[in-house]
């Protein structure tokens, strides 16, 4: 049993990782600079009426200028790790081919930031991005050698330095918003997504091959993050568990079960057919297993009920047999309309420690909340906001400098969900790590800047970062943890534990 830290209002198991995330395409802006040439998004972002307002990440919160200022503010905020993602075309403009080295620079520049401010690195190689000369329909030997061949890329040029690698963001949404729904790039609405999502899985574990076989030198670790949101049975009835079930298997399952067993759920394969593509025995084999941990992205939850009348049409959402209700209960929304239900991540966790038991554990690579979109938002400027003493667990954390603007949602946001992860952790979960979405307000695909995500806000025409109450929050969560770690350690050294 490991040993706990408390922190703040809670115990973690220790070491436990605290961090931060954000995304390239996101963040970055600078999208024409340096030798950076199109991803789908650039493209895409780009057509009229794919983005709320017609927004797009040509400069978002432009990171790639200001990374030291984010540093900066993120070491003000005791962050210990955090996860941000390579984009892909800045390091490879074309996908494949020559490399921009302009690109390495910023991205070694950025992590040496982070090292000097004593900050741990997590890297992902693919959130949603994909250089726009490529497609995940390609043959499946084009598209995966050109993955891996980014991943070396990237392992050869940052391996010395970054231990912690994920592969994919979320390869579900990639494969059911860029190739069914269209709401993302590339837009596609031909019902490709169970050959997309093929391709990225067989992609993930050639990267992993790559990693494991040719780097193993840099003793790090690899995995995949997706994305999971709990489906709890309308009634307790049989058909309502199933239907829970399924859509559980239709989401998280559809990558989780490849990973960690090596193979789709059979329920996937028998209602889908030939529609859903066979792993040839090989590729079954290296898919097996090639998850060091288990990265979770978890927003949120719904109710599922076993749909009444078999849906016209075949396509993913007609093949899941289930049916959505939000609205049964009264639960809060956030501004993307996602109900709150943070017991629902306890849920999953415990799903997943029991589906999967991930050897390395479980991090949770994102959890957060939009909820002060420009409609709602009363900015409020306060000299010395302070976080109320329940809120940081007995410590009283006074900002240095004012500024503050007041999220108080958000707040009860983490707080209620770390109280999930925590009570996960105490029924037998093996989480490791929690990171929150998202360090900035940032650039939300389809519904541009409209909807707020960061514990530090931005104001874009000026490119302003201010704290808000949340960022106080968590920094006094990470603090007590990070300080408590410190003693554990200290008095390991001594020999007193
Ligand atoms: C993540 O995806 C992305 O990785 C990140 O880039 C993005 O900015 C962030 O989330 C915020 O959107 O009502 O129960 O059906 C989120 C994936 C999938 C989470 C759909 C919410 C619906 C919740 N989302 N899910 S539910």
């Amino acid at each position: 049993k490991r040993p706990a830290i408390r922190s703040g209002f809670l115990e973690f198991p220790e070491p436990f990782v605290f961090g931060v995330a954000t995304s390239a395409y996101q963040i970055e802006g600078a999208a024409n600079q340096h030798g950076r040439k199109p991803s789908i998004w650039d493209e895409f972002s780009h057509l009229p009426g794919t983005t709320s307002d017609g927004a797009t990440g040509d400069i978002a919160c432009d990171h790639y200028h200001l990374f030291q200022e984010d540093v900066d503010v993120m070491s003000k905020l005791n962050v210990k790790a955090y996860r941000f993602s390579i984009s892909w075309s800045r390091i490879l403009p074309n996908g494949t081919g020559g490399i921009n080295k302009e690109g390495i620079k910023f991205y070694s520049d950025l992590i040496d930031s982070l090292l000097a401010a004593g900050i741990v690195p997590w890297v992902t190689l693919y959130h949603w991005d994909l250089p726009s000369k490529l497609d995940w329909l390609d043959s499946k030997d084009s598209i995966t050698s050109a993955f891996s061949t980014y991943a070396r890329t990237c392992f050869e040029s940052f391996g010395d330095r970054v231990k912690h690698w994920i592969t994919l963001n979320e390869p579900w949404c990639s494969a059911v918003l860029g190739y069914n729904t269209g709401d993302h790039a590339p837009g596609h609405t031909d019902a490709a997504e169970y050959v997309a999502g093929h391709h990225m899985l067989l992609a993930h574990a050639e990267a992993v091959r790559v990693y494991r076989e040719d780097f193993a030198d840099q003793n790090g670790q690899i995995g995949i993050s997706l994305n999971a949101d709990w489906r709890q049975p309308m009634e307790s009835t049989r058909e309502d568990r199933r239907a829970a079930e399924r859509a559980m298997d239709f989401s998280l399952g559809w990558f989780a079960e490849p990973v960690f067993h090596g193979d789709y759920p059979k329920c996937m394969r028998e209602t889908c057919g030939e529609r859903l593509p066979a792993f040839t025995p090989a590729e079954s084999a290296l898919l097996k297993g090639s998850s060091d941990f288990f990265g979770l992205n978890s927003y949120s939850a719904n109710f599922a009920k076993a749909a009444q009348h078999p849906t016209e049409g075949s396509g993913y959402w007609s093949d899941i047999g289930v049916e959505w209700w939000h609205t049964d209960q009264d639960w809060d929304r956030t501004d993307m309309g996602w109900p709150i239900v943070p017991w629902s991540l306890r849920e999953i966790l415990l799903h997943i420690q029991e589906r999967y038991r991930p050897v390395g554990g479980i991090f949770i690579t994102e959890n957060g909340c939009a909820c002060e979109s420009e409609e709602s938002a009363e900015l409020d400027r306060r000299s010395d906001a302070l976080v109320p003493t329940a809120w940081a667990g007995g410590e009283i954390w006074r900002p240095e400098s004012g500024m503050v603007f007041d999220d108080p949602e958000r707040v009860r946001f983490f707080r209620a969900h770390l109280s999930a992860v925590h009570a996960a952790i105490s029924r037998g979960a093996d989480v490791r790590g929690y990171f929150a979405w998202s360090l900035l307000d940032n650039f939300e695909w389809a519904e541009g800047y409209a909807k707020r995500f960061g514990i530090v806000r931005v104001d874009f025409p000026t490119q302003e970062r201010m704290l808000k109450s949340s960022a106080r929050f968590l920094a006094a969560v990470f603090k007590a943890s990070s300080e408590l770690v410190g003693k554990v350690q200290d008095a390991q050294r001594h020999g007193r534990l």
